[in-house]
């Protein structure tokens, strides 16, 4: 028996940039509710929401200052209670965004862990002591700096794999455990359908707290000189996948999930394809997880290092995401991703823009998964030609050019944001052509892309050819049809870098997908003839015998 999770296509609402009601710049709660018809004729089951909670915004969210409170500027409780009655009511669900590796350090439980050492709530977090007069050891943070801040006040140094505003919460500490539990019945007890699960791999670390890298060698963290720095590594051997960390979630299970007809999808931060199913099989953890070794397909050994797009090793990744993982998510992108058609497609033409923002909707969501759709990506919505630095509003991105900056590589560094930047993905949405793209009446938080004139909801709505019709029609035969719902998925020309190609079948339904992935016609020897076949759903006016650039077909055989 199928669970309404795997049955429906799922739409990422990151609520500042979504839609603003009251003309502050700000996106909000109201915003999204006005929106849900829009939601509804798309074709969406359920809505994953980025937090809504009280938070100083220095990760723009992902920094909870109280769990049970609404951000100020996003509404209140009320206007949270019509959203979640407003899907409910359109036969919709709602998955909450669930982060719970940190907190925020303006958080009453920090506030209190930080007063003193002696403080009842002290080991919430991770708190060392330092080593040689610098950090515990040499773990490296996400956001271009050390995993630890000195605290004056208690002469200790507390663990923040984030920002410095973002401390991490102590899992070991059983009353910290009981504590998030209560706060997820709470929510689950409003109605909520679900969680997505803000960097869960990393919730259990090793409790030595050990050097990473090679063998921790003392010397390393010695600073002979105040100009020498230490060298800080990336801890992921001590706090990707730590034992622990599957005991933690069952425990979730048993005290929030079990009984319900909710489900957590969590976000696979580090988690290879391989190891995704020891977060899932049994199903006593996680129902799903975002696995992204497709969004590091065009990264080195950092997301800020370019590499061309090799479209030959995305196949691989995807048909072994296909292969290996259990329940497996479908996505091009989410907040956190550049916009897809800018980094996957191809936007050099408003022809070609169009064309592959199709391809890449046929291409990825007619596999076998639940597909997640990142707001806007179903208008074609790209990347943003961000002019300098004060358009920036990602911590990310702000602390990685500042740390070039030292470094004398800021204009590599620069090059890296434009295309990979976080923030790409976090300009309003794109509702009509008025002021601010119909975002907002007031002066919007971050900019709007200037082409919201031709790239927006309203005139796609009314061109039978935009992207957001075709991605109307994808979602449509992947949730009305056995075949792209429940079918099997199976690849054909692997050895074609070219075209991902692959036929999805259940019983007697029976379709074949092809897609050519590059800017070439792609001729090789094709398991039908496109002018004989019976096409279902096309991105292009003719059929010719090869795929043009960023054609796409689905055929029924
Ligand atoms: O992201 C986790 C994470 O690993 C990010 O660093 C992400 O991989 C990276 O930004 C890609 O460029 C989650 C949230 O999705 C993100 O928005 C938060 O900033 C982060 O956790 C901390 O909560
Ligand atoms: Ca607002």
């Amino acid at each position: 028996m199928k669970k309404w999770w795997e049955e429906c296509v799922i739409y990422q609402v990151y609520p500042r940039s979504f839609c603003d009601s009251n003309g502050d710049g700000i996106g909000d709660i109201p915003g999204i509710t006005g929106k849900l018809d829009y939601l509804k004729a798309l074709g969406v089951g359920a809505v994953w929401l980025s937090p809504v909670y009280d938070s100083p915004n220095d990760d723009m969210g992902y920094d909870i200052r109280d769990y049970r409170k609404i951000m100020q500027e996003f509404g209140t409780m009320e206007d949270f209670k019509a959203l979640l009655a407003g899907l409910h009511e359109r036969g919709m669900k709602l998955i909450m965004d669930l982060v719970v590796n940190h907190s925020s350090d303006e958080h009453e439980w920090f506030r209190q862990a930080s007063s003193s050492r002696e403080n009842p709530y002290r080991d919430y977090y991770i708190w060392r002591d330092g080593k040689n007069g610098r950090e515990p050891n040499n773990w490296a943070g996400f956001f271009s700096t050390p995993a630890w801040k000195y605290d004056e006040r208690t002469q200790q140094w507390y663990l923040h794999l984030f920002s410095e505003k973002q401390p991490d919460l102590n899992w070991e500490n059983p009353k910290l455990r009981a504590e998030i539990y209560d706060m997820i019945n709470f929510w689950l007890d409003m109605g909520v359908d679900g969680f997505r699960m803000d960097v869960i791999p990393l919730l259990a670390k090793n409790q030595e707290f050990p050097d990473a890298g090679p063998a921790g060698d003392e010397t390393e963290m010695q600073v002979d000189s105040a100009e020498e720095a230490p060298q800080y590594v990336f801890g992921g051997e001590h706090i990707v996948l730590q034992p622990r960390l599957h005991d933690y979630l069952r425990e979730m299970r048993e005290k929030c999930f079990d009984g319900r007809d909710c489900m957590c999808v969590g976000e696979g931060t580090c988690v290879s394809i391989g190891q995704a199913n020891s977060l899932l099989e049994d199903g006593r953890e996680l129902d799903q997880l975002f696995q992204f070794d497709l969004m590091d397909v065009d990264g080195g050994a950092s997301k800020w290092d370019l590499v061309p797009l090799d479209t030959g090793k995305l196949k691989r990744k995807l048909f072994e995401q296909q292969e290996k993982i259990c329940r497996n998510t479908l996505f091009w992108s989410n907040h956190d991703q550049p916009r897809a058609v800018s980094r996957f497609g191809c936007t050099q033409t408003e022809e070609l823009w169009k064309r592959s923002a199709k391809m890449l909707a046929a291409a990825m969501h007619l596999m076998k998964g639940t597909s997640y759709l990142f707001q806007g990506e179903e208008l074609g919505m790209t990347n943003f030609p961000f002019a300098d630095e004060t358009e920036l509003r990602d911590i990310e991105s702000i602390n990685f050019l500042k740390e070039a900056k030292k470094a004398g590589t800021q204009d590599k560094a620069w090059e890296s944001i434009l295309v990979k930047g976080r923030d790409n993905a976090r300009t309003p949405m794109q509702w009509d052509e008025t002021k601010n793209a119909g975002f907002s009446a007031g002066t919007p938080w971050i900019a709007v892309n200037p082409n919201y004139t031709y790239i927006n909801a309203e005139i796609e709505q009314k061109d039978e050819d935009s992207v957001l019709n075709f991605y109307r029609k994808v979602i449509a035969l992947k949730t009305g049809n056995a075949a792209f719902s429940h079918g099997d998925c199976t690849e054909l020309l692997a050895d074609d870098a070219r075209i991902l190609a692959y036929v999805r079948a259940c019983g007697e339904e029976k379709y074949l997908v092809m897609c050519n992935m590059t800017g070439e016609t792609a001729k090789a020897e094709y398991p039908v003839r496109l002018k004989e076949a019976e096409i279902v759903l096309h991105n292009m006016d003719d059929v010719q015998e090869w795929l043009r650039p960023y054609e796409a077909v689905v055929c029924r055989l």
